[in-house]
Order: structure tokens, then C-alpha cells, then sequence
């Protein structure tokens, strides 16, 4: 049955002359794998039926309907055999097992659109495409240009992250990132949900983690200065005002279920042992100092870090990260890593027996050993660790994944180890850079320069890497941190079109990626963004 209605769709569709024509722009982001197209168009109306042959492809055609219910007013009726007249929407898989999960064909002529998709991921990236072709007005009668689609990703992990800690982002407002990711086809959803500037999870166990951590008193105004002694410069001025905010743990059941819809997976991301001072300040015990803090209400880095000498601290911690692993579905756990400053340890008598015990040659090593022990733990309940660059000083811990964000040095140094590596340079990966050479016409930023060409150029596996080593580069992600991010306008200003153009560099094969290409189709696409009401840059449209 399969194959003869696979001959019937192959002989309707190649009596379109598509190959002949001059291939329309088409306002599609990232580029398919390969694409041909027609001057003809599919008019998508209330008349218009989905035949839909497997059930499990039920929710990502609801989520078609959903869309198309919000944007247009209507749905489409469900059906499961073809109809004899009018036009339709027909959902079907190959007639092999192939493994590919993310492929899908789209097929459209004038009277049908077939999707072939092997998984979920396909055919709800196939829609994502669809909806991209769709006519922008709200009108009964939706124009769709007819193409034919064979589509791939390049990488397996195309991931946005955003940092809720120095900024925080409400549940909708994380929920309408979430809906970019899934635009641009994007994978993963990198959640910095921990610093010293704010602790935003829910952790039932510990409630003064909220009640004490997602609160600052007040919040530094501008750059912070420093003295000549490292310490913050009497000039600093603060706003005064108190901030905070936190996800319960039921916000964050129904955001990662509203990214699973959508085929992203969410790495929540728990700092430690540095960035952790929002903890601290409600739980000093498992400092190396005893405290008293407070969450940190300036920018940059403090000297008070867990204590890798209190066992009490790494309890702590694993009870923490119980919940987390119970709140998210995905394989891996961001610990973080980064930045951890010493001084503390250096000084403090716990971590020098730590040292002395377990016989480690100084303070890198003990950091190597906090990971180390914490991912046996993470090991444990069956999920993998993923951490910054700076897990590889000391010596990696045995399973992990590194992220590479000083520069690529670190993910090359891990892929040699076979250890799998996300990039994420801060060249051009960091979304909190200026995007503009004249800074005085862009709203503040913590520095850098990432251009939209440089994004776009973005090539995530070095060339240094052998094809075996490269084959430990899962992709790469872009970085939204939010120290000058203060509002979620500013997000969408800060990571559109930049988050465009990284989901091409990590999507579309590389042969066929072209930035010039890239601007006449982000032109068209930039009407939907407008509809879709983002506040994104728009130099590109001088272009
Ligand atoms: C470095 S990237 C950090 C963050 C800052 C960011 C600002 C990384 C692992 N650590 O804590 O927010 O730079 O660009």
C-alpha cells in the first residue's frame, strides 16, 4: 500500500517542471540540503485535509493545526485515507528504516504537500519549513510555493543557551526563545540557571536556595571598576533596587515539555564550584570561609567558591543535582566549571588535606577532583556531564563533554582525547558582543565584535582534527549572557539575526552555504520576524 501511493506521489510531483525554472528566492532559514522549486503555489485553506496514515506523527500535526489556528484562524481536518477531491496535506514515512531521525522530504505541487519523514524530529522540522513558505497575511486562502525538499542537519547538536541568572527571563518569555530555537531548527537549549548573581531553580530540599539566592539587593549600574588590590572600586554605583525571580520546579516541568514538542532537549546548567555565591549566600556552611554573603549584585568574578574539602559540600550538591535529573529528560547536566578562582583553596585547611589525602599536585588538580567526583555521581543516575573548558585543567574527568568557549583550543585539546566537544567560541559564538564596529550606535554590551557574516562564516570543526578526532565535534552553540541584557527585548536584539545565521553554519551542508545568498533570504524572512513582532537588528537590511 505504502509504495503505490510512494509511485502515485512520485508521478504527481514530477509533473511539475521544477528543475527547468529559475529556483525562486524562498525565505527559508537555515538553507535546506537541497532544494528546487516551481513558479506555482499550493493554496492552503479550510478546506484543506491532513491524511495522516501513523498516529505517532499525531503531535507534530496538532502542533501544524495549532499553528494555523493562531496565525490564520482555521485548522485542517485529519483523516486517514487520501481524498478524491481537493487539495491535501499527506504525512507518511519511507518505505525503509534508515536510522536518519532529523531528515525529511518535502514535496509540493499545486493539489498536495507530502511529507516523508522517518521520525518525530523530521517531520516537525519538515513543518518548520512549511511554515516558513507560508503567505505572512492573515487570509483564508494561505499561498505556499511548491518545492521539492530533501533535508538533513549537518551537526548533531545545535544548541542557544541563555543565561536567566544575571537576568531573569519569565516562563512565557523563555517559551517564546524556545519557539526561535525551534524557527531555526536548533536542538538544544543550553539553560544557565545558576551564578553568583542569582540561584532561579526551584530545589524542594532547600528552599532558602530561592528564598535567599534568587534575590539581590540591588544590581550595579554600568561596567564595574576595580582597584589596584582586585578589590571593587568605591566609584562603582549601584541602583538600589531589589531583584530576583526563580522557576518553580512546575515552570520547569512545563518548559521542558514545551521544548519536547519542539524536539529540543534542555541542558539545565548548575554551576559549581565557582559562580556559586547566590548558593552560598544561603547555605555559607559550604564555603571555605563560613561567609556571611550575599548574592553578588556586580559583574565578574568573586573569590568565594564550594569548599572541596567539606564533604558536606559535595552532599549538598548531590542532593541538588537529584532534582535536577528528575526535572530533566536529557542526557546530559552542565556543572558548569569555569572560572573558578583559587584563593580560597589555597588558603583554606579542608582543601589542603583534600590535596595532601588524595595526593594531587595543587589546585587545578582539586578542581579536576570536584568534577571527577561529581560526575561519578551524575554518572550514576545514568546521565553524562558536560562542563566548560576549564574541566580539562587538572586532568578531564573520564566521560565528559567539554564546551569550548576560550577559543577553540580547548575543544581541539578534548576531541584529541576522544572526549565529545561542543564549540563555542567566544568569536564569534558570544551573542553578548557588540554586533556593530560603532559602538555608540548599539546599546550596551559586555565588548567584543561578533558581526552576523562572522557568525555565519562559522565553521565548527577545526581543521587541525584529523576526520576521527572531528568526528568528536557534536556541533556548536551560540552564548547569550546577560550582565547588560536586561530585558528580553534586549535578548531578541542580542541573538536575531545572529541566531540565524549560526543555525545555517550548524544546519545546511557547507558547500552550499553562501552569506550573500543568506542576506536575500534573512530580507524576505525578516517579515515573518516582524510579524512575529522580534525586536532584531537590522543592519543587514542596508546590505
Ligand atoms: C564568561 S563563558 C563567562 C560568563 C560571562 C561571560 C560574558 C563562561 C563559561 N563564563 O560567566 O557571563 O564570559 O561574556
Amino acid at each position: 500500500m505504502k509504495s503505490i501511493i510512494g509511485l502515485f506521489i512520485f508521478i504527481a510531483i514530477s509533473c511539475c517542471a521544477f528543475a527547468q525554472i529559475p529556483t525562486r528566492v524562498l525565505p527559508l532559514i537555515p538553507l535546506p540540503r537541497e532544494v528546487k522549486s516551481s513558479n506555482d503555489n499550493f493554496i492552503l485553506t479550510n478546506k484543506t485535509i491532513i491524511v495522516l496514515t501513523n498516529d505517532k506523527f499525531k503531535q507534530e500535526v496538532d502542533y501544524l493545526n495549532n499553528y494555523l489556528k493562531k496565525n490564520y484562524d482555521f485548522q485542517l481536518q485529519i483523516v486517514s485515507v487520501l481524498p478524491t477531491d481537493g487539495n491535501y496535506i499527506f504525512i507518511t514515512q519511507p518505505d525503509f528504516e534508515a536510522g536518519f531521525m532529523e531528515n525529511y522530504d518535502l514535496s509540493i505541487n499545486q493539489n498536495q504537500i507530502v511529507f516523508i519523514a522517518e521520525g518525530n524530529a523530521g517531520l516537525f522540522y519538515g513543518i518548520e519549513t512549511l511554515i516558513q513558505l507560508m503567505s505572512l497575511e492573515k487570509t483564508q486562502e494561505v499561498k505556499i510555493a511548491c518545492v521539492q525538499i530533501n533535508d538533513a542537519p549537518r551537526y548533531q547538536w545545535r544548541g542557544m543557551h541563555l543565561d536567566c541568572s544575571r537576568h531573569f527571563f519569565t516562563k512565557e518569555e523563555v517559551k517564546t526563545y524556545i519557539d526561535y530555537l525551534a524557527m531555526y531548527k536548533f536542538n538544544v537549549f543550553h539553560w544557565h540557571l545558576t551564578d553568583d548573581q542569582g540561584w532561579r531553580i526551584e530545589i524542594k530540599k532547600y528552599p532558602l536556595l530561592t528564598k535567599v539566592g534568587s534575590q539581590r539587593k540591588e544590581t550595579i549600574i554600568g561596567k564595574p571598576k576595580w582597584d589596584k588590590n582586585g578589590e571593587p572600586s568605591k566609584d562603582n554605583k549601584y541602583d538600589g533596587i531589589p531583584y530576583g525571580g526563580f522557576y518553580t520546579q512546575d515552570d520547569i516541568k512545563d518548559i521542558v515539555s514545551y521544548a519536547q514538542l519542539r524536539h529540543i532537549t534542555i541542558v539545565p546548567e548548575i554551576e559549581m564550584p565557582g559562580h556559586s555565591l547566590a548558593a552560598l549566600a544561603a547555605f555559607p556552611q559550604y564555603s571555605c570561609t563560613g561567609g556571611p554573603f550575599e548574592t553578588f549584585t556586580k559583574w565578574g568574578v568573586t573569590d568565594d567558591v564550594y569548599c572541596a574539602g567539606n564533604d558536606s559540600a559535595f552532599l549538598f550538591i548531590q542532593d541538588i543535582l537529584t532534582e535536577v535529573i528528575d526535572l530533566f529528560p536529557g542526557k546530559y547536566i552542565h556543572i558548569g566549571g569555569d572560572e573558578c578562582l583559587k584563593e580560597r583553596w589555597k588558603v583554606c585547611p579542608k582543601c589542603q588535606k583534600r590535596i595532601a589525602d588524595e595526593k594531587l599536585k595543587n589546585e587545578n588538580e582539586l578542581q579536576s577532583y570536584f568534577i571527577t567526583r561529581i560526575e561519578k555521581f551524575i554518572n550514576s543516575k545514568g546521565k553524562q556531564v558536560i562542563g566548560w573548558d576549564e574541566i580539562l585543567e587538572g586532568g578531564l574527568a573520564p566521560n565528559a563533554a567539554v564546551m569550548s568557549w576560550r577559543g577553540t583550543g580547548g575543544g581541539i585539546a578534548a576531541a584529541k582525547q576522544k572526549h565529545f566537544v561542543v564549540m563555542t567560541p567566544g568569536k564569534p559564538c558570544y551573542f553578548d558582543h557588540y554586533q556593530s564596529k560603532d559602538k555608540t550606535k548599539e546599546p550596551l554590551a559586555i565588548g567584543g565584535f561578533n558581526p552576523l557574516d562572522s557568525v555565519y562564516a562559522y565553521d565548527p570543526t577545526p581543521k587541525t582534527l584529523s576526520e576521527e578526532e572531528g568526528k568528536f565535534i557534536m556541533g556548536a552553540q551560540g552564548n547569550v549572557w546577560t550582565e547588560y541584557i536586561t530585558d528580553f527585548s534586549k535578548v531578541q536584539y542580542m541573538s536575531m539575526p545572529r541566531m540565524a545565521a549560526l543555525s545555517e553554519a550548524l544546519w545546511t551542508p557547507k558547500d552550499k552555504k553562501n552569506y550573500k545568498d543568506f542576506i536575500v533570504r534573512l530580507k524576505l524572512h525578516s517579515k515573518l520576524l516582524d510579524k512575529m513582532g522580534v525586536n532584531y537588528s537590522k543592519q543587514f537590511l542596508s546590505k
